[in-house]
């Protein structure tokens, strides 16, 4: 096993990755070397469907098969090798699918070699020696850690677009080019690139896919559930029957939703589902009752304590504990080993669990937090903020976005959140902000301080504002008085990063460490081509933007 996709990797004096039995994150060994067995079959997958899809061909099935196993090995998905077993097995044959309809659109063209050629055996037992040909360390060894880091980068900003579509796609929305960016990566990837510029350049080119992809969950989002707008939500427990759902997915919590109309359980939502109340056709059901905990990293304590059973619908899932394992269910493309898993969005077994569990006894003292600053509510108040700006109330925007995580380091963002000036704007994104999401940061020029734009999922919402302040001020992003303070963890994170590059967007503040994939000296050129800085400590960050912007 060798992996270093996640930020809470494993770090020693030798280098960053979890490298020993189990990751950190509770990977074990196989599921970690099946994964990257999956991962190299879709590479074989990628090779032929790029040649479809240029020939005007495509394989529906194969483009949407390969964004769900690729999300399946995003950091705290999926943890069930047996899960991979099959998803190798699929893999197999939707490659000599997508073979078979290349090879039959153009006729007398050959059969392809590498991942496109590999055969896996069907048992764990015999695959887990086969899992050698896909080893990452392999790769190192081979073509030197530079090079070996940038198609992680690669790979990993892939496993992030791919999850991104996947949400997208479970609602109904496709494109073509989505699905050819997707192969055409894979495709690369197969081919072995050791071109550092090569690489550089297929990086970005997939944060350039990542826009239109993001823009395309956005239109998934409010096309199925409305245009979110400025909602309080209830914190605090009310007496009864409960269910909590938790991940990202909101066609998940709809099917939740759906299953418990009128049967007087409530639903919660759980860390990044917290921005689903601010939809005008999830919040019209009134038992969706309230969020309750924090961030993923603080399940293990949530869960225990919540009473009824935990839908998980996508990452991030840690091992779930004696507490509560006989009462938490996977969704989509999330697993655990005997964690029973909700493949056909029949929601009906969750509901039944939740009446035969205690729920809440008490109804707590109410209280609340303000949510739902998408782009329609922020750009629908642009003439409110311009005008502060312009009249020196309002001096900077600071957007602190992206993923919270156990790791030490983290506090960087609650302290950044409440040492930033009174006269600036905080906009959060992702699942970084609970930490200080639920203090009271003030108003200022009739706005609430603190704008939250939702989920890493939002990512469209806050390049969209940040487009249209710059259209207002008559500059270019890099010129407003704004400032991304971005805390990465998992591969969605890197996919949003290489969006920002691709824009242009210069001097991103990135911690709380950098990724370990990333050698100096590739870090050396992102820091020179594109201003990407890691965070020191908040108070001389805060200073070193607003004396860059005065
Ligand atoms: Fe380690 Fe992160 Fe990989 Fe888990 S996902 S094995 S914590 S690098
Ligand atoms: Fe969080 Fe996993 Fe990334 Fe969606 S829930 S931001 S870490």
């Amino acid at each position: 096993m060798f992996c270093y996709q996640c930020e809470q990797t494993m770090r020693t004096d030798a280098g960053g990755g979890c490298a020993s039995d189990k990751g950190v994150c509770g990977k074990d060994e196989v599921t970690a070397d099946l994964q990257d067995l999956l991962i190299y079959q879709l590479e074989g997958i990628g090779q032929y469907s790029t040649r479809l899809h240029a020939l005007g061909e495509a394989d529906a099935a194969a483009d949407s098969f390969t964004l769900y196993a690729l999300f399946t090995t995003l950091t705290n998905v999926n943890f069930n090798r047996q899960r991979f077993v099959d998803l190798i097995a699929e893999a197999a044959r939707t490659r000599d699918r997508v073979r078979d309809a290349y090879l039959a659109a153009a006729p007398g063209a050959e059969k392809l070699g590498g991942p496109a050629a590999f055969q896996p055996f069907q048992t764990l037992v015999e695959l887990q020696p086969q899992t050698k040909i896909a080893s990452l360390a392999a790769g190192a060894a081979t073509f030197g850690e530079d090079v070996a880091g940038l198609r992680a980068l690669v790979l990993y900003g892939l496993k992030g677009v791919a999850a991104y579509a996947h949400h997208a796609e479970v609602l109904g929305r496709t494109r073509p080019e989505v699905a050819a960016g997707v192969a055409h990566a894979l495709d690369f990837l197969a081919s072995e690139p050791s071109d550092i510029n090569a690489l550089l350049e297929e990086a970005l080119a997939l944060g350039k896919l990542n826009f239109g992809v993001m823009e395309m969950l956005d239109a998934a989002n409010t096309g199925s559930f409305g245009t979110p707008e400025p909602t309080n939500v209830r914190t605090t427990p009310i007496a009864g029957k409960a269910i909590l759902v938790s991940g990202h997915d909101l066609r998940d919590l709809h099917g939740v939703l759906e299953a418990t109309k009128g049967t007087g359980i409530n639903v919660y939502t759980h860390g990044e589902l917290l921005p689903a109340h601010s939809y005008p056709k999830l919040k019209a059901y009134p038992h969706l009752a309230g969020n309750y905990g924090s961030a993923w990293q603080n399940q293990q304590l949530e869960f225990a304590a919540f009473p009824g059973p935990i839908v998980m619908t996508s990452n991030c899932l840690i091992e779930p504990q004696p507490a509560y394992r006989n009462r938490i269910f996977t969704a989509g493309p999330v697993g655990w080993p005997g964690v029973r898993h909700i493949g056909d969005g029949n929601f009906a077994m969750v509901a039944q669990a939740a009446k035969a569990l205690p729920g809440f006894a008490e109804t707590a003292p109410e209280k609340t937090i303000l949510i739902g600053f998408g782009r329609d509510t922020v750009l629908g108040v642009a003439d409110t903020v311009v005008g502060a700006v312009k009249s020196g109330v309002v001096k900077h925007f600071f957007l602190i976005g992206g993923c919270d995580g156990a790791a030490p380091g983290r506090n960087y963002y609650t302290d950044f959140a409440e040492k930033a000036p009174q006269d600036t704007i905080l906009m959060t994104l992702g699942c970084g902000k609970f930490r200080f999401n639920m203090q009271d940061h003030g108003t200022i020029g009739g706005l609430p301080r603190l704008l939250d734009i939702g989920q890493c999922n939002d990512s469209y919402s806050a390049i969209r504002i940040a487009l249209a302040l710059s259209d207002a001020f008559q500059c270019g992003v890099n010129d407003l008085p704004l400032t991304l303070v971005v805390s990465w963890f998992e591969q969605k994170a890197v996919a949003v990063l290489l969006t920002l590059l691709a824009l242009g967007v210069r001097n991103v503040r990135l911690g709380p460490t950098l990724p370990a994939f990333l050698t100096p000296a590739v870090l050396n050129v992102l820091v020179d081509k594109f201003g990407i800085q890691p965070i020191t400590t908040a108070e001389a960050d805060i200073e070193a933007a607003l004396t860059r912007a005065a």
